[in-house]
């Protein structure tokens, strides 16, 4: 079914793109200063990303539509809408339930037995990186990658189809792959794992996650369906959005190119930082033995700060005001856990934080991101596990990545290849 839709809106698409390039091809759209090129390429425009966009003042548009307005979405309408440009119609829903289901129960075998053989002393993204990446490989009867297998035999306007297949083969595994590693990492029990993951391989994609985590109350699995939306993508110039797509622009398949796009998500000032909000909100909880008072959480926060600690879950690269994903999830929370002293902390961080981090002069933007809230609500109701949090960041990302990729080769993107200058080349610029 997705595939049909895909054939129908992939050449307007192109025909849209060709008649732009044909039109305005030459056309500037910003210029770059030396501090941008120097300073990670801050507000510079050259990714193309068609799947979401991050107006700094708005956050995260999915095709066009604010993230508020789909937050009550299922991850399974947002990789249609992520793909297609629309809402899937109900049978299209439960057809993407189902397919992502089929394709979840074939894990091929090789795969939990390299979880198997990693240390157990290992981070869980290490391990979840290998994993997705070996999914590439053929095994016995497991072809491997469709897109390795044929995409180099295929006419250039075809070779989405087989992205499209590897895609939905890696958004079926990811949580069937995060689950084994939980349990076995955490020793939640993998002796009944077959029956486990087999069982769950029914319903909607995030409660099937929930209960092979072994969480299958009902606030876990709304929490979990939710953060899997609003984690889902986050346009294309982000450190794992861009790693994916440069890494795909070589045309490697989507087990790489994802791979690719987890190892810069796994840093502390991205995706990691999941895990650090929450250690961040526990030592707050730890030090005052209760939920502190604004005057003296304000305190502990400037000394943190003057002794050069970063708070996590605050500033962004992109977004120069209030993450509405911050925003979503604290009301979220708010409903599914008001007596969470966590959340609490996490509310009274957001009081003071920002003034106290703008009165310094620290970061462009004080505000919270994305990251600052989940963690609290996760460990209140029975995630506890801190080093899990970016896997489950991973997964909710694969929802967008994959995405990007199918679009990447159905406009027949070429490889990046931007250009690099050193000192001695911006000096003789400037100079000009
Ligand atoms: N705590 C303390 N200092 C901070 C800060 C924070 N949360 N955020 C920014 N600053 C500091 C920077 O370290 C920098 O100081 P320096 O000039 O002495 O190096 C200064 O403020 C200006 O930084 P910036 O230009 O506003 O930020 P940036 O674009 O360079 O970095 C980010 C953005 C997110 C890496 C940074 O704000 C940060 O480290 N935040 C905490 C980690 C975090 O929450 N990461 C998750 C982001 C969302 C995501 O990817 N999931």
């Amino acid at each position: 079914m997705l595939k049909t839709r895909l054939e129908q809106v992939i050449p307007e698409r192109r025909n849209a793109m060709d008649a732009l390039l044909a039109e305005h091809g030459n056309e500037p759209v910003g210029t770059v200063t030396v501090e941008q090129i120097i300073r990670g390429g801050r507000d510079v425009t050259s990714v193309f990303c068609d799947t979401s966009e991050v107006p700094s003042d708005r956050g995260l548009m999915i095709r066009g539509t604010p993230i508020a307005e789909l937050a009550d979405r299922s991850p399974e309408e947002i990789f249609w809408l992520l793909t297609t440009g629309e809402l899937p119609r109900p049978d299209q829903h439960a057809w993407l339930t189902a397919e992502l289901n089929r394709r979840g129960a074939k894990v091929p075998s090789h795969v939990f037995k390299i979880i198997d053989s990693v240390p157990r002393t290992a981070h869980p993204m290490r391990t979840f990186i290998l994993a997705v990446n070996s999914l590439g490989a053929p095994c016995g009867d497991y072809h491997g990658s469709a897109f390795a297998r044929s995409a180099a035999s295929l006419p250039k306007d075809r070779q989405w189809e087989p992205m499209l297949e590897d895609c939905l083969n890696l958004l079926a595994a990811t949580r069937v792959i995060a689950a084994y590693i939980y349990r076995l990492r955490f020793g939640k029990g993998v002796n009944e794992w077959n029956e486990v993951w087999r069982e769950n391989m029914t319903g909607p994609y995030a409660s099937g996650f929930a209960h092979m985590l072994g969480i299958p109350e009902l606030r876990f699995v709304e929490f979990l369906r939710l953060y899997l939306v609003l984690q889902c993508d986050h346009e294309g110039g982000n450190a794992s959005a861009h790693a994916s797509l440069l890494t795909g622009s070589t045309f490697a398949d989507i087990y790489y190119s994802y791979a690719s796009g987890m190892c810069a998500l796994a840093g502390p000032r991205h995706g990691l930082a999941a895990q650090e909000c929450l250690e961040w909100v526990l030592a707050v909880q730890q030090h005052f033995g209760s939920v502190p008072t604004e005057s003296r959480l304000a305190e502990y926060v400037s000394a943190k700060l003057k002794g050069g600690e970063i708070i996590p879950g605050y500033g962004h690269a992109r977004l120069r005001s209030i993450d509405p994903r911050f925003q979503i999830m604290l009301a979220a929370g708010k409903q599914l856990c008001p007596e969470n002293p966590l959340l609490q902390i996490v509310e009274q961080t957001f009081k003071v934080t920002p003034g106290i981090m703008r009165e310094m002069g620290k970061a462009k933007n004080p505000a919270p991101n994305t990251d600052a809230v989940p963690g609290s609500i996760a460990h209140y109701l029975g995630l506890q596990e801190l080093d899990f949090y970016t896997v489950l960041f991973a997964v909710s990302r694969a929802f967008g990545l994959c995405a990007q990729a199918i679009d990447a080769r159905a406009l027949g993107l070429p490889i990046e290849r931007p250009n690099s200058i050193s000192l001695r080349g911006l000096l003789a610029a400037v100079q000009a």
